[in-house]
């Protein structure tokens, strides 16, 4: 890592730990994203960047230029048709991950009702609630037996080809209107991502228009479809995230313990882990190689999740993956699926670590498979976990950032917020609603995804303070929650150092920080949920398009981020990202930007600045504060 060592970039993005560990020779050598941008020695491909450059067909690649007759493709299309078809394929990938995610979640659900695995239905309340929504008798039947049934509906939804998923109808029913009217409600979760890749193959939709029809299809199949049952049914088997204290980046690694991270997605995994990881058998063989036990910490989703749920700490988030490694003090990384760079087995060259793949749809090369077996869940972590012990002796050079660990307070699923502002005695989102009547709350926004090489400052954490001064209540998942973890934004206190007065004085109140992390990416299906509950109670509007919301995932990297814009967008939730890959299409570009407001009553848009993107996201607020009558 010597030439970026010790550049703002990563002492922006990544914080004080990262400049800290790359200042020491054991991390010199470590080559992270940083470096390979700088070394690739070129460009990022115009054509690519713009969304104009198609290979769907043989005849092809096809390198398209807007409006010069002689560069459209061999067939025919159109920078617009090349463009959006591009855009929904992103949507299509994004939801498939969400959904096979969620298809492992319901199985583990289904194995579980069974007393198959080593988990067991903890939120009955939830699981009523569900069953109520999907048509389930409660009645005087065991929490099992609803649970099978509930998990089997559920397993049926991604096969199912006509219809309406289930939970369509949790949505305000003036959404619920629009969709129906335009022909974007979701039949199917699978259908919806299966017609989208055959709607944008060689010649078959042409029409920009149409092709972002069938892309809300499939990205509101994800959000209130895919996305919505791995959380629900996650939540119902793992518990619902409740407040709790927790410490964030890589400090958390210790030095006298057996350090194993987990770091992907699937919750199912991680859980069996932290069973394990308290076996008396496990702890006697740590203690026997000298440790005084196993120290898990969680890396990207895979991390919220057991940080939301179990107060787990995280070690880092998408961009430290490789870092956390770098310190040598990590005995095994333990992976499932999305987002694990396949730097991290080069990182791990000639040190101590294990790089452990669990899914036999994630393999890497370099690293040590170990099947994770969900009927066998708990002997299959104690195997891995098993391999990270035998790793701890061999342990040499390691540096753990000292003093860089970070306080925060996590666990607010939306039925913490509910409750949280309303108070023990009724529940519900009154308050918040009040609050953003009276004006000391101005607007909600949520600030989510990924993180991302490209931008030299920390964006998540400007935007935050931007938004928090300004008296926006800030809700945030995934890898950018993180980020505002490290720069101290998810303590109670950062309500007394940032936040406008109106916001501070409410946060005061309740003991909460002025930004409350949400959970992982699936989990922004809460979001959904919690606006959709702002809608219900009542004064600010008839659906989603009329609340004073924002969201933006700036620092975009993967595919699901763009699938979650749509869903929101498509919500009637007004999306803003720093780029989308659009730029080449004309046409294409004012319908995403504008065109696709009428239909939706919101759309996306770009800033590249995040203190400009702030301030769009507070002038959007203020828009649906104006019509609303409220902004005094
Ligand atoms: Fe991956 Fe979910 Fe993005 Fe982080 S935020 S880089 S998707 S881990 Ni969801
Ligand atoms: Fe070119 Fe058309 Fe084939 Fe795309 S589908 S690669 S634009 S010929």
């Amino acid at each position: 890592m010597a030439k970026s060592n010790g550049c703002d970039k990563c002492n922006d993005i990544t914080g004080a730990s990262t400049l800290d560990l790359l200042n020491q020779d054991l991390a010199k050598q470590v080559r992270t994203a940083y470096d390979r941008i700088e070394d690739r020695g070129m460009s990022a491909c115009l054509f690519g960047s713009g969304g104009t450059c198609c290979r769907n067909c043989n005849m092809g690649p096809c390198q398209i230029i807007d409006g010069v007759e002689s560069m459209v493709g061999i067939c025919g299309a159109t920078a617009d048709t090349v463009a959006a078809r591009n855009f929904a394929r992103i949507i299509a990938a994004g939801t498939a991950s969400h959904t096979d995610h969620a298809r492992e979640m319901v199985r583990g659900f289904i194995a579980t009702a069974k007393g198959e695995t080593p988990h067991e239905i903890k939120d009955v309340d939830k699981l009523h609630k569900m069953a109520k929504i999907f048509g389930i008798e409660t009645e005087g039947r065991d929490k099992n037996e609803i649970a099978l049934e509930l998990g089997e509906k559920a397993l049926a939804e991604f096969g199912q080809q006509e219809g309406e998923l289930a939970m369509v109808k949790r949505a305000p029913a003036k959404q619920q209107e629009i969709w129906r009217k335009v022909g974007v409600v979701p039949r199917g979760i699978d259908r919806e991502i299966t017609e989208m890749m055959h709607r944008t193959h060689m010649g078959v939709d042409q029409e920009y228009q149409n092709i972002m029809l069938q892309a809300a299809r499939c990205a509101l199949a994800d959000g209130w479809g895919a996305s919505m049952l791995s959380t629900e049914l996650t939540d119902i088997m793992f518990g619902t995230p409740t407040p709790k204290r927790a410490i964030v980046d890589l400090g958390v690694l210790k030095e006298d313990h057996v350090n194993v991270t987990v770091h992907g997605h699937e919750p199912l995994l991680a859980e069996s882990l932290c069973l394990a990881a308290e076996d008396e058998e496990i702890l006697a063989l740590a203690r026997k190689v000298g440790a005084k036990g196993v120290n898990l910490a969680g890396v990207c989703c895979t991390g919220n999740e057991i940080l939301m749920r179990r107060g787990i700490p995280v070690a880092g988030s998408f961009i430290q993956q490789e870092m956390v490694l770098a310190t040598g003090a990590v005995e095994a990384m333990v992976v499932d699926v999305q987002c694990v760079m396949q730097s991290l087995a080069q990182v791990v060259k000639g040190k101590h670590t294990d790089i452990i793949t669990t899914n036999y749809r994630a393999k890497m090369p370099d690293a040590i498979h170990i099947q994770f077996e969900e009927h066998e869940a708990y002997n299959s972590a104690k195997e891995i976990l098993k391999h990270a012990i035998n790793n701890f002796k061999k342990r040499r050079e390691f540096y753990i950032p000292k003093d860089k660990k970070l306080d925060v307070v996590v666990g607010f699923s939306h039925e913490t917020i509910n409750y949280m502002l309303g108070g023990r005695f009724r529940a519900s989102y009154r308050p918040l609603n009040d609050n953003i009547i009276n004006g000391r709350i101005r607007g909600v926004g949520a600030i989510v995804g990924c993180e991302h090489y490209k931008y030299a400052d920390d964006v998540h954490f400007k935007i935050a303070v931007e938004l928090i001064k300004n008296n926006v209540l800030v809700l945030a998942t995934g890898c950018a929650a993180q980020a505002l973890g490290r720069r101290g934004l998810l303590r109670p206190e950062a309500a007394t150092e940032y936040a406008g007065d109106g916001l501070r004085e409410v946060c005061e109140a309740v003991g909460m920080p002025p930004a409350l992390h949400v959970g992982s990416c699936v989990d922004n299906s809460r979001l959904l949920i919690a606006l959709t509950e702002m809608v219900n109670e009542g004064g600010l509007g008839e659906d989603i398009s009329e609340l004073p919301a924002c969201g933006t995932a700036p620092l975009y990297m993967s595919e699901k981020a763009v699938a979650i814009g749509q869903y929101f967008v498509s919500s009637g939730a007004h999306v803003i990202f720093q780029n989308l890959p659009i730029t080449g299409a004309k046409k294409f570009t004012e319908f995403i930007k504008g065109g696709m407001k009428e239909v939706y009553g919101a759309c996306w848009d770009t800033e590249e600045d995040p203190i400009k993107l702030a301030q769009k996201m507070i002038k959007a607020i203020d828009g649906k504060r104006e019509a609303l009558g409220i902004n005094k």
